[in-house]
């Protein structure tokens, strides 16, 4: 095992980013989101999709809560909101302004913002035998690193008080069944199975998603200027080289190639 906290490949156009630290089940150190928060940024440079997964048995349990022992007192507690600033906020702010699809390939637990970096990604598939749960409450915390944001989004209001306020892990056939991933896969081929998937985001019409991720984040409109957002993004995406080549493709009966451009 490598005592790099993440590990970055680029395979073809697909960024795979792993979380390292596998003997604490990937839990987060500063040290190790600054060094997440670099791949995020250099795969933004350089891939056309994104993998986000976690060595050995573990996708990510959340905050390192060793590395932070030491600033509790029985009266005092370390500086959590700093913590959350400085470590947290810029790497999940880059991750989700990414333009390309990103996927977390829940390997197995995902727990505290562990989770929260998992729901942060656009699409979550996951080995059979993965675990989730939200944990915060359990340590007498409230949600953070975006999961008050994403978890209701994704499952509903009624499910995340639920997965809130019990701290509750589910099973993986239950996380999908709620729709907290999309996709679940064997465990024994899940690491070649999720770069597979991975692999066909990456030889996808990169432009069109970047666009089509635009009015996914596109919060709040109403159905007309979403109507008009549709229109000017559409705009775009119809004047791409790899909108015409699949048209070209289509009327050949031939399957799409996609360039990225
Ligand atoms: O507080 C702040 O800094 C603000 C930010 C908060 C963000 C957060 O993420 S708060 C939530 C933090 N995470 C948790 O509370 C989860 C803690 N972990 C667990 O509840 C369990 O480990 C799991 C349910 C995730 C998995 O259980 P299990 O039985 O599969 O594994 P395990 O035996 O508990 O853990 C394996 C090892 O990893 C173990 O070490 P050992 O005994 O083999 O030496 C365990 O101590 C270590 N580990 C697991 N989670 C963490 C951890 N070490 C440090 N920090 C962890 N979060």
């Amino acid at each position: 095992m490598s005592d790099v906290p993440i590990l970055y490949e680029l395979d073809g156009g697909l960024a795979c980013i792993i979380l390292n630290r596998p003997q604490v089940l990937n839990s987060f150190t500063p040290e190790m989101l600054a060094a997440l928060h670099a791949a995020v940024s250099r795969a933004g440079r350089e891939a056309r999709a994104v993998l986000i997964t976690g060595a050995g048995r573990g996708f990510s349990a959340g905050q390192d809560l060793a590395s932070i022992q030491a600033g509790y007192t029985e009266t005092t507690s370390p500086d959590l909101k700093t913590l959350l600033e400085v470590s947290y906020h810029p790497m999940l702010a880059d991750l989700r302004a990414l333009p390309m699809p990103v996927v977390a390939a829940v390997n197995g637990v995902a727990a505290g913002a562990g989770l929260s970096l998992a729901l942060a990604c656009d699409l979550r598939v996951a080995a059979e035998n993965a675990r989730f749960a939200t944990a915060f409450t359990r340590i007498g915390l409230v949600p953070d690193a975006g999961m008050g944001y994403t978890l209701p989004r994704l499952v509903g209001a009624g499910r995340a008080a639920s997965l809130l306020l019990t701290g509750e892990q589910v099973d993986a056939p239950t996380a999908l069944s709620i729709g907290l991933v999309d996709k679940l896969m064997p465990a024994a081929s899940f690491a070649e199975e999720a770069r597979a998937y991975a692999r066909t985001l990456a030889e996808g019409p990169t432009r069109a998603f970047a666009l089509t991720k635009r009015m996914l984040q596109a919060d709040g409109l109403s159905f007309s200027e979403m109507l008009t957002l549709e229109a000017e993004l559409q705009a775009e995406a119809g004047n791409t080289a790899d909108h015409r080549g699949a048209i070209a493709a289509f009327l050949r009966k031939e399957p799409a190639r996609f360039a990225g451009r």
